[in-house]
C-alpha cells in the first residue's frame, strides 16, 4: 500500500471475517474504521464508458467521506493543492479517507468497479469546490490565515 504523503488522506482498512461459509464479511464501523458519524451512503456503478470517464474533479469544503473499491478497480488522484499522488483502490476492505479540502479525481475504473462511499453530510451543492483555481485559491487562503494565526 503506498505512502500517502498528500493532506487530509488516509488508508482505512476494513474488517474482513472468513468464516466456515462461503463469501467474505467486510465491516467498516462508525467512529471505529470510519472516522466520522456517517450521514449518508451512495454507491457508484455501471460505468459503461469506464475507459474514458472521469469522475470528482472537485474538493469539499467540509464534508468527510470514505471509499472503498468493493468490486473491480479504479484510480483516485488526490491533490491536496501543495503536493498530489495517484492511488490504486483494488481491494473491497482498502478504503480511502477523503478530508475537506482535497481534490479528487477517479478514473481508470475497470468495467466492473463499484465504488461504496459513506458520507458524514447530507448532500449539499454548496460544499463543493468544482473549478480547480477556485480550490488552489481556498488552500492558498487557508494557509495564509493558518500563518497569520501563528505569527
Ligand atoms: C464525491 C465523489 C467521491 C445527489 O443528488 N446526491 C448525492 O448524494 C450525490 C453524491 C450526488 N447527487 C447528484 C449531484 C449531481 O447532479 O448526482 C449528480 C452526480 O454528482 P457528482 O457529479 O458530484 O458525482 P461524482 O461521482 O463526480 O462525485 C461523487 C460525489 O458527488 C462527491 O461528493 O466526493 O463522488
Amino acid at each position: 500500500m503506498d505512502r500517502l504523503f498528500v493532506k487530509n488522506a488516509q488508508w482505512i482498512m476494513a474488517k474482513k471475517i472468513v468464516d466456515g461459509h462461503d463469501g467474505i464479511l467486510s465491516v467498516a464501523n462508525e467512529m471505529e474504521n470510519i472516522p466520522f458519524d456517517i450521514k449518508r451512503v451512495y454507491y457508484i456503478y455501471n460505468l459503461i464508458n469506464h475507459r474514458n470517464v472521469e469522475r470528482g474533479r472537485h474538493a469539499h469544503k467540509s464534508l468527510e467521506q470514505v471509499m472503498f473499491c468493493i468490486n473491480g478497480q479504479c484510480n483516485v488522484l488526490l491533490d491536496d493543492g501543495m503536493s498530489a499522488q495517484e492511488i490504486v483502490l483494488d481491494q473491497p476492505t482498502k478504503g480511502i479517507y477523503l478530508g475537506a479540502n482535497l481534490w479528487h479525481v477517479m478514473r481508470e475504473f475497470n468495467s466492473n468497479c463499484i465504488l461504496l462511499v459513506f458520507a458524514s453530510d447530507f448532500y449539499n451543492e454548496l460544499d463543493y469546490i468544482r473549478n480547480y483555481d477556485d480550490f488552489v485559491a481556498s488552500v492558498v487562503e487557508k494557509g495564509n490565515m493558518v500563518n497569520v494565526i501563528s505569527a
